[in-house]
């Protein structure tokens, strides 16, 4: 039986999942070797799909088809190469190998503007306490303090950056307004809403916001069997009701949610009341106004756990972005491209942020969303079905196709 584009698909990126740490899943994080070894594999793809291939000043790997003529905008594609650790292999790099078989399917069909294929280096943000540098580099909305942000081992974002980009030039690389006409990120939808309505892709409305807060509870160390309860400083305890709170908080709260993703405790020992916890917060919402009256609700839970304990709080916003809404225009041109596969275009919101998001800041961004098997994500067992991609690469087809053609009619009614 002929070998169909997503058998292709699921091939290739059953590949480039080898690429990765060891361990269970994919870790693949940025500036490593492994992300070295995925661009080679995946600027081989480009290649061979007819683009030139380059990487910018920011890491982002680019494979480039130029328009009809040296000026003509440019129509951007693409997302990240880099997982969480032990993630699955679709997140991010799917989305950069489904737009090249679409361009390679359209090798010989002529397109009025060009077309970049974007692979970003860092979009998790699990190496650095930053993310999005690629995108936000494009966009010039880079914090270039961002380049002094120093990875577990204490090696600086600048000097990791080295040899897949250059520190020095990072700034420079914002792309003009209007030479982009517009980006599409397509991207497994990590949740279960496709499968559950039994469709292969779905168009996304907005992009939640998200923020994250460092935060610190120090109480004080005292042997586990003199201590009287009623003198502890027990700083597990303040933790654990700031846990629940979030939970309370945000599962009484519409369209809100919050994870508390880490979290350490010292001295960490079965005999010690707790001296110390760090944990995070995450809280997202795809309204601001809603994760700002969560936040504000979640920090008073911790103020009060702390303080009835005598324990001191530290807590610190370290990583916010606002919700981002999806271009209008291209959500109906991808309602276009998806009704044209026979698919019933079924439009959802995105609760994970994306490479978009940043991009939103320099031209109209939409995404594409792949169904994903029970919406488990970020782990080993995430999987997107060869048909489902092979659907999503039809839709590319026709976008790119329909951008075209509005393109034509719209530069002939210019010249009449
Ligand atoms: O966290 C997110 O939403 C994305 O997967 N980095
Ligand atoms: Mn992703
Ligand atoms: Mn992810």
């Amino acid at each position: 039986m002929n070998e169909t584009i997503g058998d292709r698909a699921a091939a290739m990126l059953a590949k480039a999942a080898t690429i990765s740490e060891p361990g269970p899943g994919v870790t693949r994080l940025p500036f490593t070797p492994e992300h070295a070894h995925a661009n080679d594999l995946i600027a081989g793809w480009m290649q061979a799909a007819g683009l030139d291939t380059h990487r910018d000043a920011a890491g982002t790997l680019i494979g480039r088809r130029e328009g009809a003529t040296p000026d003509a905008p440019t129509f951007l594609l693409g997302s990240h190469q880099d997982s969480v650790r032990g993630g699955g292999a679709y997140d991010g790099i799917m989305g950069v190998l489904l737009p090249v078989l679409a361009l390679e399917q359209l090798h010989d069909t002529p397109l009025p503007f060009a077309v970049e294929v974007l692979c970003f280096a860092d979009e998790e943000g699990v190496r650095f306490p930053t993310a999005l540098i690629g995108p936000r580099a494009l966009a010039g909305t880079l914090d270039p303090a961002v380049l002094d942000m120093a990875d577990r081992s204490g090696l600086r974002l600048g000097e990791a950056l080295e040899g897949f980009g250059d520190p020095a030039a990072i700034g420079s690389i914002a792309r003009a307004p209007g030479s982009v006409m517009g980006y599409l990120e397509t991207h497994i939808e990590q949740g279960p809403v496709l499968e559950a309505e039994d469709l292969p892709v779905g168009i996304v409305t907005a992009i939640a916001g998200i923020e994250r807060h460092a935060v610190t509870i120090t109480g004080r160390a005292a042997h586990a069997g003199t201590a009287p309860m009623t003198l502890r400083k027990d700083a597990l305890c303040a933790a654990a009701e700031l846990v629940t709170g979030v939970e309370r908080i945000c599962g009484e709260t519409e369209n809100a949610v919050g994870t508390i993703g880490h979290l350490e405790v010292a001295p960490n020992v079965v005999n010690a009341v707790p001296a110390e916890v760090v944990a995070t917060i995450e809280l997202r919402s795809a309204e601001d106004v809603i994760r700002a009256e969560v936040a504000s609700r979640v920090a008073e839970v911790a103020r009060q756990a702390t303080d009835r304990r005598g324990c001191a709080l530290r807590m610190e916003r370290t990583y916010q972005q606002p919700a981002k809404a999806c271009a209008p225009e291209l959500q109906d041109a991808l309602e276009a491209a998806v009704a044209a596969t026979g698919v019933r275009p079924l439009r959802l919101m995105s609760g994970a942020t994306h490479d978009a998001s940043a991009i939103a800041d320099l031209c109209p961004m939409a995404m594409l969303f792949v169904r994903c098997r029970e919406g488990v994500s970020h782990h080993p067992d995430e999987y997107a079905a060869p048909e489902d991609m092979g659907c999503a690469v039809g839709v590319l087809v026709n976008v790119l196709r329909g951008l075209a053609a509005t393109d034509t009619q719209g530069a002939a009614s210019r010249s009449s």
